[in-house]
């Protein structure tokens, strides 16, 4: 080996590596951005007391300058994001199928950076818009940066990346008054979507319950295309990547989604922050799909069309290593902003493959860098820079930090003894997978990309009743904030093609009839050329016509939990001393949290005499906050009746098919709640004080393990 530099090793490297550029104001003097001491930080310099200004104030013109430089443009999609530090520790090494150092010793653990994001909204907007959520890692490993830029659905709305802008500027807000923001309910949408049949199968997912988590910490993340890997003997396999939740994969109902928008639109950002605070580190389970090179055309689809998956029945997800995260960033703006992924940041072992969405995206992501970030130099921004060693004839440009020495910037050079070196393959230099291309040149769309229909259908079948109930819910919603009728229309033929139910039952909400014939052109999008026909979409038998990975609801990939799960106690002065303690410390023992709500802040009396302190009131919390409520005994009659904050807290837990727990007075509470009829029933998500039904506290725990009473709607299903 030429180069004798080693990187920062280990979990820590990273750490190790940002601590330079880390700075603590603790017990030190304000000074300028040049050093010079500052006396008086309040008044600008004038001329008398009362008189003008004066430009030679340098202090007040250096610190409104940098004001008004603060912001840079944020992301033209993906701007709204949260992100954490942690690891990846590989469990299952693959050197058989890759060379990549990071996934082929066991144990081994490489540092992190993860940020989630919505898709459509700016920066401020609301963490629980009806989106997709990215799902981005960078890893910082010893030979060199890989990210893998992901989301939390496993396929796209489109197959080949010309139409990427199309599709942002359909889904953004409206350019004539900037209206909505986050949101696809608009005509501009849905018109580009029902002229898009390639996008059904995306649709389906994204009018899925997926589009609405409860957190990012219960979300699968997916790799998207297939990419390649590539083992020591320069062979490939295919691969398709995915992140499993260790908490499970689950969601909100849109009514409620709406509401936190409003209550507290920062959701999912304090729920991962406060998680890591609180050291509930999320975790995640990382696995493979690998597909031997050989197995390229047997599936009935192509494995380079991005909105397609392949069904874990066929090829099952081998899980070779988890990510941890652990480490909240010190600075927003410095790690989480700043942060600049790209699929093309690939290390020895992982090569692409020739998916039209992929292959765009290599372009992309550089480039949105430089407007975004402002220089070539945003490599060199510590939460971007390897830990690996780092060494090219790349020189200057704004902003540069490095300070190379020597009088050689070019290669080969013979003053400079030829360094940098280039690394030999066995030295670890990256060469490209060598794959074999001979083709015309051509602007066209494989045939093999032509069924646009039937993993729509795969995934809408593989649901439960209640989980198509949302789908067709949300397309109501979506297709009724559409104001011109013909989308509607057209939207209503495509999703005959992929469920005659389906499209039936949005057509009832929107009062319209589905049109016997779709309307969409089905060969939009692809090839102008004169032979149109073969283009028509391919209905293609499945191999799998069912497939429990698809559904959240059927596919409990963990034990339940309530490890981090947040209970709101509806209480009041005279509240049961003894129940709330007992349970507060039960839910405290799984890793969950009891908050105390109360009419006012401060604190409550007991009926024992004593005091509990009030987390919020119910002013300042609301149930869709929760992820169950408890109203122990103790409590007046007139603590419902007299506050209708606390009537609503109760009945949109039920509506939201949380579980609520009560017991004694807090059972006769329920009298005056909107499902009190219902308490008898056998909603397995009221649970009761009751002795003939064992320990309370066991059934409670027991009922919010299950996340939500879903046959709550089941039941109204219509
Ligand atoms: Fe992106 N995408 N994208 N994308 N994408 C960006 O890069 C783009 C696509 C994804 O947390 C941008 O740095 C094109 C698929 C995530 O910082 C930009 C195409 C998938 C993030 C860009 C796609 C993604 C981005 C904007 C079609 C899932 C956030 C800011 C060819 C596999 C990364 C930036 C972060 C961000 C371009 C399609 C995921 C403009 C052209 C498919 C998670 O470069």
């Amino acid at each position: 080996m030429k180069n004798q530099e080693h990187p920062i090793k280990g979990q820590e490297g990273k750490q190790k590596d940002l601590l330079q550029n880390k700075s603590d104001a603790a017990n030190k003097f304000m000074t300028t951005d040049q050093g010079v001491r500052i006396n008086d930080d309040n008044n600008s310099l004038k001329a008398g007391e009362r008189g003008p200004s004066l430009l030679e104030d340098f202090i007040l013109r250096e610190k409104i300058t940098h004001f008004d430089h603060e912001r840079i443009p944020e992301r033209i999609v993906h701007a709204r994001g949260s992100g954490a530090h942690g690891y990846f520790e590989v469990t299952n090494p693959i050197p058989q199928f890759t060379k990549a150092g990071f996934l082929s010793q066991a144990g081994k653990r490489t540092p992190v950076f993860t940020r989630f994001s919505t898709v459509a909204g700016s920066r401020g907007s609301t963490d629980l818009a009806r989106d997709v959520r990215g799902f981005s890692v960078k890893f910082y490993t010893d030979e060199g940066i890989y990210d893998l830029v992901g989301n939390n659905i496993p396929v796209f709305f489109i197959q080949d990346a010309a139409k990427f802008p199309d599709l942002v500027h359909a889904v953004k807000p409206e350019p004539h008054n900037e209206i909505p923001q986050a949101a696809s309910a608009h005509d501009t949408f849905w018109d580009f979507i029902s002229l898009m049949p390639e996008s059904m199968h995306m649709i389906m997912w994204t009018m899925s319950d997926r589009a609405i988590p409860r957190s990012y910490r219960m979300m699968e993340g997916f790799g998207v295309h297939t990419f390649r890997l590539i083992n020591e003997q320069g062979e490939s396999h295919f691969v398709k990547f995915h992140w499993k939740p260790k908490l499970g994969t689950h969601a909100v109902v849109w009514d409620e989604a709406q509401k936190i928008s409003g209550k507290n639109p920062d959701f999912h950002r304090q729920d991962l922050w406060e998680a890591i605070e609180m050291g509930h580190f999320p975790e995640w389970e990382f696995g493979v799909q690998v597909i031997p090179a050989e197995d390229e055309d047997k599936f009935d689809f192509d494995l380079l069309d991005p909105t397609k998956l392949v069904p874990e029945e066929i090829v099952p997800v081998t899980v070779i290593g988890k990510m941890v995260l652990n480490r909240n960033p010190d600075n927003f703006f410095a790690e989480t902003e700043q942060i600049a992924f790209h699929p093309g940041h690939v290390v020895p072992g992982i090569d692409f493959s020739n998916d039209p969405l992929l292959q765009g995206r290599l372009f992309s992501y550089t480039d949105t860098q430089l407007s975004r970030l402002g220089s070539p130099n945003f490599h060199e921004i510590p939460i971007n820079r390897t830990i690996s060693t780092m060494h090219n004839n790349q020189r200057d440009g704004h902003m540069r930090q490095e300070i190379n020495i020597g009088r050689v910037s070019y290669h080969p050079n013979s003053l400079g003894g030829g360094c940098p070196y280039q690394a030999k393959i066995a030295e670890g230099g990256f060469s490209s997978f060598n794959e074999r291309i001979d083709a015309h040149k051509v602007r066209e769309r494989s045939d093999s990309f032509s069924d646009h229909f039937s993993q729509a259908k795969l995934f809408f079948d593989s649901q439960t009743d209640v989980e198509k109930l949302h789908i067709v819910r949300a397309l109501r919603f979506e297709l009724g904030k559409v104001e011109t009728t013909a989308i509607r229309v057209r939207m209503l033929g495509l999703l005959s093609q992929v469920d005659g139910d389906l499209a039936a039952e949005v057509a009832k909400g929107l009062g319209l009839e589905v049109p016997a014939k779709p309307e969409t052109p089905m060969n939009h999008g692809v090839s102008a050329d004169d032979d149109h026909q073969k283009h028509e979409p391919a209905f293609r038998r499945q191999a799998v016509e069912s497939s429990d990975a698809l559904s959240m609801i059927k596919n409990p990939t963990v034990a339940p939990t309530i490890s981090s799960r947040k209970v709101a106690f509806v209480c009041a002065d005279g509240v049961s001393e003894e129940q709330v303690a007992t349970l507060k410390s039960a839910l405290l023992a799984e890793g969950a949290k009891a908050c105390i709500i109360a009419p006012h802040l401060g604190f409550i009396d007991t009926d024992k005499g004593g005091q509990l302190p009030v987390d919020f009131t119910f002013l300042t919390a609301s149930s869709v906050l929760f992820d169950a409520v408890y109203v122990p005994g103790g409590l007046g009659l007139n603590v419902l009746s007299e506050n209708d904050d606390v009537l609503d807290f109760v009945n949109e837990a039920y509506k939201h098919c949380k579980v609520i727990g009560a017991e004694a007075e807090g059972i006769e509470l329920m009298s005056g709640t909107r499902f009190a009829q219902k308490a008898e029933s056998s909603d397995e998500g009221l649970v009761f004080g009751d002795s003939d039904k064992g320990s309370f506290t066991e059934n409670f725990i027991a009922a919010v393990s299950q996340h939500r009473i879903w046959a709550r709607e089941a039941l109204e299903y219509s």
